[in-house]
């Protein structure tokens, strides 16, 4: 169609391209096609508009030319730091609410009612201990029962701070938030009271309202963040290095495929096996077995545990869809567009929504709960061998290429690598590769992508110059999974690292029985970030530092969701400086933009000053590669290497 953009400048991944063209020769729509319809109100991407009550909507003309206070008086800093808020309390709640998901799961699972095992008594020892639960003598269910209470109680808690607060924070980090008052007592409570304070005519401070969201973010990592990896560990075991496949081609033609896509593992994890329980049902309908295929986080904590094939990331989450071949999409809350249905209803594919708070209009619902999990899980695995009888041979195409990836690399695993260079002292190796310089620092590549920015090109140029310029990298969430895609998570992708980290991951490597390590380590979904928060603690404890002390960074190249502001902030508040390669909406106030950002030097309060840590929003992957390693350097030079 002519006006369309070309494909290869929507996505660098060439299966993604092909799907887009196929899916313009059949007149479908998809979410590249919707971003380049869609103009960008100038207002909004800068924060400045504002719907918080029936005076308005207000918006505040830049540069001082028309209306500087919405009706109410609100001026232009008031309205950012209300609207950032708020995008951080959408990113809390919706963390928050899958942890308290798994403790329920947890909770019936022991109670007899709900058919999951516990598999991480390990994890569950030490969680318990961590808590000041006495564990001698006692049974695995009875140490859930306690650890559950514990966790249960940060939700309701009228006093004191967070449990997994006092559980995972670094010391220091712990003494700056109470110094500060920034202790939260029970995550609903603080959603609740954060939602109080920002609507028409409470707060108005934009500096009280960014400590506010400071605060909110403790939650989303310690309620959300923490509490998910660490209980989902309990329930299903704590991940271990594991090889898979990328991109679409783990699509099969001849067999039964099922995307799985959302975020919280309890369903995912039953799909999984009902597909082990049902492959004997796949002949009877022609097909030669039953194929799972991740999207997304529900990709990611799969692959983690349990090594299944990722077909895509965020963006291009229709793809499957367009193959032809998938027979169903089975989707549980959060980051699943909409538009799905609309793609969907082209072929034979099934949409199968699963939660009771996240339905979509026209697709099939089968409700989900732990208590009827099996049940859930056969009936989808069921529809979609039903449905592979309903393909359109015209419409079938997958595009070929695969690309091979380790992930699984949680903290246990990583030091589990590492003993294997030094048993006693497993984290030596890894900080003496830092203060010879061998490697110059790490950073975490986090979140999403996002169908205005060329697809995964952020996420892979901003590793490959960090690579190059020997600093570690980890990742996570869907920007992981671009780097899967590219080779990236492979001992492969060994050749664009520079000498120094070369070196180094070759050594781990080699004493692991491996030709190496890949140059960035997959850590898992979104909520596991509390892996490379509780890595940075460690190393933060060995050397007898902050955490705001270590040369590392955090960086969202192709950011789209509000949990992805939730999760920088906690880094933030944590002493990580974090790199945003989206507009965050706050350039409409210079006070929010200062503070984040210490761009200006005199400014009397910012993050940076307060936490440790600072925005770096940069849009141009090598130059934010420049600005993330100029912070290493001086990081390193203030630790005195
Ligand atoms: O929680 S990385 S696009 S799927 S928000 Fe969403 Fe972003 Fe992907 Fe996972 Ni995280
Ligand atoms: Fe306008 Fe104030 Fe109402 Fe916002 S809260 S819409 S700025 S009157």
């Amino acid at each position: 169609m002519k006006g369309q953009p070309d494909v290869k400048d929507l996505t660098m991944d060439t299966g993604v391209q092909q799907m887009l063209e196929k899916a313009r020769e059949e007149g479908i729509e998809t979410a590249f096609d919707r971003a380049a319809k869609m103009t960008q109100c100038g207002f909004g991407s800068q924060g400045v508009c504002c719907r918080l009550c029936l005076e308005g909507p207000c918006r505040i003309a830049p540069k001082g030319k028309g209306p500087q206070r919405g009706v109410c008086g609100a001026d232009a800093d008031t309205i950012v730091a209300r609207n950032l808020y708020q995008h951080v309390m959408q990113g809390t709640s919706s963390h928050v609410e899958h942890a308290r998901e798994i403790v329920h799961a947890l909770i019936e699972t022991i109670e007899g009612h709900a058919p999951y095992q516990i598999q991480g008594t390990d994890k569950l020892k030490c969680l318990a201990q961590g808590l000041g639960i006495d564990i001698e003598g006692k049974e695995i269910n009875q140490l859930v029962k306690e650890v559950t209470a514990k966790a249960l109680e940060d939700f309701q808690k009228q006093h004191g701070t967070l449990n997994w607060l006092k559980l995972k924070s670094h010391e220091k980090n712990f003494q700056n938030w109470e110094a500060l008052n920034l202790l939260p007592e029970n995550a609903h409570a603080e959603i609740a009271k954060s939602l109080a304070r920002t609507v028409m005519g409470a707060d108005s401070d934009p500096a009280n309202l960014l400590m506010g969201t400071v605060k909110l973010s403790l939650v989303d990592g310690f309620a959300g963040l923490h509490m998910s990896t660490d209980l989902q560990d309990v329930m299903f075991g704590t991940p271990r290095a594991v090889k898979a496949q990328y991109r679409l081609g783990v699509i099969k033609k001849d067999m039964v495929n099922i995307a799985v896509h959302g975020h919280v593992p309890l369903l995912a994890e039953k799909v999984v096996e009902w597909a082990g329980k049902l492959e004997g049902e796949a002949p009877k309908v022609g097909a030669q077995g039953i194929n799972i295929v991740g999207v997304c986080c529900s990709g990611n904590e799969l692959l983690m545990r349990k090594g299944v094939n990722v077909a895509t990331n965020y963006a291009s989450q229709e793809m499957p869809i367009i193959t032809g071949a998938l027979d169903a999409m089975v989707v549980d809350i959060q980051c699943i567009m909409p538009g799905l249905q609309q793609v969907a209803q082209c072929y034979h594919t099934e949409l199968i929504t699963t939660i009771p708070y996240s339905k979509i209009s026209g697709a099939t619902h089968i409700e989900f709960s732990t208590e009827k999990a099996d049940e859930a899980a056969r009936e989808i695995v069921m529809r979609a061998i039903s449905n592979f009888t309903k393909r359109d041979p015209n419409k079938i195409s997958i595009p070929e290429e695969i690309t091979e990836a380790y992930a699984g690399f949680s903290v246990e695993q990583i030091v589990e690598a590492l003993s294997a260079v030094n048993k006693s002292d497993p984290l030596k190796p890894l900080v003496d590769s830092i203060a010879s310089g061998s490697i110059l620092g790490a950073v975490a590549i986090v979140g999403c992508t996002n169908p205005r920015r060329k697809q995964d090109k952020y996420n892979v140029e901003l590793v490959m110059e960090l690579i190059k310029n020997n600093v570690l990298v980890v990742a996570t969430g869907c920007s992981a999974h671009s780097l899967g895609k590219f080779g990236l998570l492979s001992p492969d992708g060994l050749k664009y690292c520079g000498e120094g980290l070369r070196g180094v991951l070759t050594a781990v490597g080699q004493a692991n029985g491996l030709p190496a390590l890949p140059p960035a380590l997959h850590m898992g979904s979104c909520v596991d970030n509390s892996r490379i928060a509780d890595l940075l603690s460690a190393l933060a404890g060995y050397l007898n530092v902050g955490v705001k002390d270590l040369p590392v960074a955090g960086s969202c190249p192709e950011t789209h969701h509000p949990k992805a502001l939730a999760i920088g902030t906690y880094f933030l508040a944590s002493g990580v400086d974090v790199h945003v390669g989206v507009n965050p909406q706050v350039t409409g106030s210079e006070l929010v933009t200062n503070v984040l950002t210490a761009a200006k030097e005199d400014f009397p309060i910012t993050t940076d000053a307060l936490f440790g840590g600072k925005i770096i929003y940069e849009e141009d992957s090598v130059k934010a590669a420049e600005l993330i390693i100029e912070r290493i350097k001086m990081k390193r030079k203030a630790l005195g290497i």
